[in-house]
């Protein structure tokens, strides 16, 4: 065994990646990551110790969310960008130490080992398999304590954007530093449980701070239509779900020329009315993520990766040369573009780039229709109200998620399609593209598929459940007429699930599989608390599913 990672649902043999990750990571890239997370976790412990004693240390919570957030599945292949972020890590280690000693906080000698090993470039291959997952030797220790790791890692990438956008919120990298410092102390499984759980109310936390940072900087959502065709000029495609950088990329290709285009979880930028006003904005390109190879070849253009998720090429791509990244994201060979001092980014050379490129080969026509996030749905509440009353709307089906390539996904479209007219689909992530282009129609109006945006907005979801409890005065979330089916991929799948649970969401159905890094134990507790389970077969949960009415 080279490395070890089951962090995402494409684990191999739902077990874990040992030689090379399904998702295209090699050992070398895995086990520096490992090395990062363990780096990151003594920089956490240092700055758990400031937190505690009154002394916020702000490069240290800076630090801990983007190297958790180069962690997360298909954000950074680059080994040199990693290597960097653990050096960075070392330096932000001996800053946090020399802060607290000027504050007068003691620091204990005998902390974890992670606040002080540091080695050079050539050891940290040997450091790294000594750190790794499997280091924990209790299958249910380490379940639990991965489980907390990557809805951290989720959290993290929320605090990222909002960060970005000048929105920060003090208790959730506080609890970020206590979670990751937790992981490395000998903690009982019920303790573990317990950090677990109140993962999921920073998780809301998070989601809250997310949604408030763009939508007072962009606006909120509108009901939108998306054009899914293209024009005659060179274009640039921007995937990922940074908002900020969507932003500079539109007002620095304004009158050069060149369109812009979104992929993937970028999709719901065209609902926010700050983006909505430019003319070369033109519309959305492809699919889910993982289609990206034949999607960017065809695209002719550069294409702008803000965060997850990459499928790093083939040697033999087309478009390999016309690939750039920023933020957390990496990929060795791609173009990074850093923010200067001041945040901000440069984004002329791909302007520059697009120049000389053929415009986009149309791969499909026609519209799809989205921007349904808690502000919309809330003004259509009558409406919706009404016709759950009059039960013409009888059931909501919430499908937020991430989509994957693995076969058993078709799974969510034959769903999708099979759910009868009079029941909603509810949608947030990259899981919508599994039916967003189905004629599956209206209802007075209503869409039948309303898209809140990217999977950070499954707050909206949670939003509009919040709501409609309230206006059907019930005093359970669980007596709405609402079936959770969920679809996962990477952590940020981690932190909205322990989000939901935190909301008392109960009987969430989660597919295509279980994550590999649940052992028994901890999945029980999971089925036995909170009633999770996995999917069947369309026939059997549709069958299940259909006879829940309001209570
Ligand atoms: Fe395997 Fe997923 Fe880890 Fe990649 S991120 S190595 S596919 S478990
Ligand atoms: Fe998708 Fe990667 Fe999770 Fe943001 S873009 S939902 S998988």
């Amino acid at each position: 065994m080279s490395m070890f990672c089951y962090q995402c649902q494409e684990a191999a043999k739902g077990i874990g990646c040992t030689i090379k990750g399904v998702c295209g990571k090699d050992d070398a890239v895995s086990n520096l990551q490992d090395l990062l997370v363990f780096v990151t976790k003594g920089v956490s412990i240092l700055a758990d110790i400031g937190y505690k004693n009154k002394v916020r240390i702000e490069k240290a919570d800076t630090y801990v969310f983007e190297a958790l957030f180069t962690t997360i599945t298909n954000a950074n292949f680059d080994n040199k960008a990693i290597i960097d972020k653990i050096k960075e890590g070392f330096a932000v280690r001996e800053l946090v130490k020399a802060e607290l000693q000027v504050k007068g906080v003691g620091v204990p000698q005998d902390l974890h080992s992670s606040t002080r090993w540091m080695g050079t470039e050539d050891e940290f291959d040997a450091k790294a398999l000594k750190v790794g997952i499997m280091m924990t030797a209790n299958e249910d220790i380490r379940s639990l304590r991965e489980l907390l790791v990557y809805g951290l890692k989720g959290m993290a990438a929320y605090a990222e954007h909002a960060a970005n956008l000048g929105f920060n919120n003090e208790e959730v990298f506080k609890f970020m530093h206590r979670g990751l410092a937790a992981t490395t102390e000998e903690l009982s499984a019920d303790e573990l449980v317990a950090l677990v759980l109140e993962c999921g109310k920073f998780g809301v936390d998070v989601m809250a701070l997310l949604d408030n940072a763009n939508t007072k900087t962009y606006g909120n959502p509108e009901i939108t239509e998306v054009n899914l065709g293209v024009r005659n000029k060179p274009g640039i495609l921007i995937s990922g779900h940074d908002l900020k950088d969507m932003e500079a990329l539109l007002k620095q290709t304004e009158g050069t020329g060149v369109d812009v285009y979104t992929h993937s979880e970028m999709l719901p930028a065209h609902y926010y009315p700050a983006f909505k006003k430019y003319e070369h904005f033109v519309g959305n390109y492809g699919n889910a993520w993982w289609q990206q190879k034949e999607e960017f070849t065809s695209f002719n253009g550069p294409i702008l990766f803000t965060t997850n998720c990459i499928v790093p090429p083939s040697k033999s791509a087309s478009y390999i040369d016309r690939i750039y990244t920023t933020g957390s994201s990496g990929l060795t060979g791609a173009i990074h573009i850093e923010a200067n001092e001041n945040g901000e980014k440069d984004f002329s050379a791909l302007i520059k780039h697009a120049k000389t490129c053929e415009a986009p080969i149309e791969i499909e026509t026609g519209k799809i229709v989205g921007g349904f996030a808690h502000n919309q749905v809330l003004a259509l509440a009558d409406k919706v109200v009404d016709a759950v009353k009059t039960g013409a709307i009888k059931k909501f089906f919430v499908m937020a998620g991430c989509d994957g390539r693995m076969k058993g996904r078709d799974y969510y479209t034959d769903f999708a399609q099979e759910l009868p007219d009079d029941t909603v689909i509810l949608t947030a992530g990259c899981a919508k593209y599994r039916y967003n282009k189905l004629e599956l129609g209206d209802i007075g109006g209503i869409p039948r598929v309303l898209d809140a945006g990217q999977c950070n907005d499954s707050y909206s979801l949670a939003v509009i459940a919040l709501k409609l409890k309230e206006v059907f005065e019930l005093n359970d979330i669980n007596d709405l007429p609402i079936v959770y089916n969920i679809a996962w991929y990477e952590q940020k799948a981690v932190i909205v699930l322990l989000a939901l649970l935190y909301l008392g969401v109960k009987d969430i159905h989660l597919g295509p599989t279980l994550p590999a890094f649940l052992s028994p134990n901890v999945a029980n507790v999971l089925v036995e608390n909170f009633g999770i389970s996995g999917i069947g077969t369309v026939e059997e949960d549709l069958e299940k599913h259909l006879d829940k009415q309001i209570a």
